[in-house]
């Protein structure tokens, strides 16, 4: 199958009009992607978000064909879907400040053009989510867009729709996750068009991989916040003489375990489904 992307972490192929998502069981850190993989992340990663596409198929349809007709190779770790026209945009929804929102907020009080109110500290519950774009970047980093911008570069319609799924997504992810004991700080969507100029949510969806997952019970406004998913590999690594630059170190085996259980415990959470 001919390659067509890509990413730190996935791989995505043609074949015929259709694409398929592979989900490898590679692993970043501080945006580097380290050199062991985790055994069963791609798969999990993978039934997570078809999970959720289901559960959000009354709010808005989805890229999925099919989770069972991919190569056997691929089985349980990639999805055959519609190829869609992508639109430029990375649709994000924030309830709590963290990342790309905590440096703009620290700059200029406001995000992709929203203001906040004053005296929000590192990782701050927001008073309501926003909807904060940003571009697409080939090469580089993402930056912030304002609603005007989103709506010059895909139209006032598909604009409105991006905000009103992307907030609701966020909201019925983040109001799930709060009930077993999970804050979603933040999730990132892609949406494309279909023949037809409908909007159609495609990528992945509520991952851990595509939003920051923190335990509430360790939710302390004020500090970086703990990681459900890569906390073991943040620890570990932070006590290494490394410069945070690729090539990124190899994962011994105890932490490899660690964290393999838990994207395993953070699905089961999730989804009440045993692995
Ligand atoms: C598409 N990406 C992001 C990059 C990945 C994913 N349904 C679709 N139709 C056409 N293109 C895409 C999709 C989706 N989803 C997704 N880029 C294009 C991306 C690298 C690896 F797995």
């Amino acid at each position: 199958m001919e390659l067509v992307h890509s990413g730190k972490v996935r791989e995505l192929y043609a074949d015929g009009d259709d694409i398929i998502m592979v989900a490898s069981d590679r692993v970043s850190v501080y945006d580097v992607v380290l050199p062991t993989p985790i055994p069963g992340k791609g798969a999990i990663l993978t039934q997570l978000s078809l999970w959720w596409f289901s559960r959000l198929a009354d709010l808005t349809p989805n890229h999925v064909i099919s989770a069972a007709d991919v190569p056997a190779e691929w089985k349980g770790r990639a999805i055959r879907c519609r190829r869609l026209r992508m639109l430029p945009v990375e649709c994000i929804a924030r309830g709590y400040l963290a990342g790309l929102g905590l440096t703009a907020y620290r700059e200029a009080g406001a995000v992709s053009g929203v203001r906040l109110p004053p005296g929000l500290a590192e990782g701050s519950k927001l008073p309501e989510p926003v909807f904060t774009p940003t571009t697409k970047a080939a090469a580089g980093h993402d930056e912030p867009m304002t609603y005007e911008e989103v709506a010059d570069l895909v139209g006032t319609e598909t604009a409105a729709g991006l905000v009103r799924v992307t907030l609701e997504v966020y909201r019925r992810g983040a109001a799930l996750a709060a009930e077993r004991g999970i804050i979603i700080a933040d999730t990132k969507l892609e949406f494309g068009l279909d023949g037809d100029g409908t909007l159609v949510l495609a990528d992945e969806v509520l991952t851990p991989d595509s939003s920051r997952f923190w335990p509430a019970a360790e939710w302390r406004p004020g500090r970086p916040q703990h990681s459900l998913d890569k906390q073991f590999l943040r620890d570990w690594s932070s006590g290494l003489d490394w410069d945070r630059k690729p090539p990124g170190p190899a994962i011994p085996p105890d932490i490899v375990e660690a964290t393999s259980a838990r994207y395993t415990d953070l699905y089961e959470r999730i989804t009440s489904v045993s692995l």
